[in-house]
């Protein structure tokens, strides 16, 4: 029982109500002023005390960040960032820098970035589009526009064209309806045979038809339709894509039914496929660890463990390096 109960304290929901599995979780006893001055201590030291700001950082909220750096600032009347800029550098930087953003600021940040000077960062768009919940991106929207004084859609549709662009666009708009408690068996068997009619049983595929059913829709509906899918089609709903569409479009629409069937492990995928590459693709890493420790990394964690027969941080261990490797596995918190 005692267990139990200690699982459930570490629950949170989120203003949706949506359940979340956080590894990185409000500390205890929390003294702002002790960490400041702690910090302060390791950016003084020679050559940087990367482990202090690493034990400290990784292991307080967002919230309980920003209250470091309000304190650091009262008392060394400089800004904490900058400070932690000018002391750290490569991927332990990028780290701890991500960190003092909110989970917003950073999924805003990272976008940006990814439409940033000549020529898109697809992928990196892609992911943070297509596997962001609505409620995730209505707040994404908002400090987009308060950072860089733009709007996303506009951004969105300046870099990106045709069916492409409608994909997104439409989840930028965030009109995907909330979870119902009534299942509507009738709307799902509409929605799974109006999927099929608009793609694997006619010449060409109608994309506005799966544009609209795939970003209007409540997850739990759509986890139904591509269930009940399969009853019209030859091919589940990520064949029919493959089959379907092709480039940019055909991986986002795999991302979004990804995410749908199980968002978890598709980042558990994701951070996997990163860190077998050669040279193990950091920023994916650092971008997935990052924004979802206080969001589901737990449950990242516990995907990670049944996909591959490894748990994620043993991964870790095996393919990065040093305070950067420190850093996200503490994050990670301890293997189940
Ligand atoms: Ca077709």
């Amino acid at each position: 029982m005692a267990m139990v109960s200690e699982f459930l304290g570490q629950l949170s929901l989120n203003e949706t109500g949506e359940i979340k599995y956080p590894t990185v979780v409000p500390v205890v006893n929390f003294d702002p002023d002790k960490d400041a001055a702690r910090i302060e201590t390791a950016i003084k030291t020679k050559g940087v005390d990367e482990q202090t700001i690493i034990d400290i950082l990784t292991k307080r909220t967002y919230s309980q960040r920003r209250d470091i750096a309000f304190a650091y600032e009262r008392k060394t009347k400089k800004d904490m960032i900058s400070a932690l800029k000018g002391a750290l550098s490569g991927s332990l930087e990028s780290v701890i820098l991500g960190l003092m953003k909110s989970t917003a600021q950073f999924d805003a940040t990272e976008i940006k970035g990814s439409m940033k000077g000549l020529g898109t960062d697809e992928e990196t768009l892609i992911e943070l589009l297509c596997s962001r919940s609505n409620s995730e991106l209505v707040q994404i929207k908002s400090v987009y526009k308060d950072l860089f004084k733009k709007e996303l859609h506009k951004d969105v549709a300046g870099d990106t064209s045709g069916n492409f662009a409608k994909l997104l666009l439409a989840l930028v708009q965030t009109k995907r309806d909330e979870p119902s408690s009534v299942v509507d068996y009738g709307k799902i068997d509409e929605d799974a045979r109006a999927l099929y009619e608009a793609g694997v049983k006619i010449k060409g595929t109608d994309v506005a038809t799966w544009i609209s059913i795939m970003s209007e829709r409540s997850v739990p509906h759509l986890q139904k339709v591509f269930q009940k899918y399969r009853s019209y089609s030859p091919y589940d709903m990520q064949e029919s894509i493959v089959k379907e569409v092709k480039g940019d479009l055909q991986k986002s629409f795999l991302v979004l039914v990804q995410c749908i069937e199980n968002k978890q492990l598709y980042f558990a995928k994701k951070l996997n496929e990163a860190m077998k590459s050669s040279g193990a693709k950091e920023k994916i890493v650092t971008r997935i660890i990052v924004s979802r420790c206080e969001v589901d990394l737990q449950k990242i964690c516990s995907e990670f463990k049944s996909a591959f027969g490894k748990s994620l941080q043993e991964t870790i261990e095996g393919h990065t390096k040093g305070d950067y490797q420190k850093a996200l596995l503490s994050l990670c918190g301890p293997a189940a």
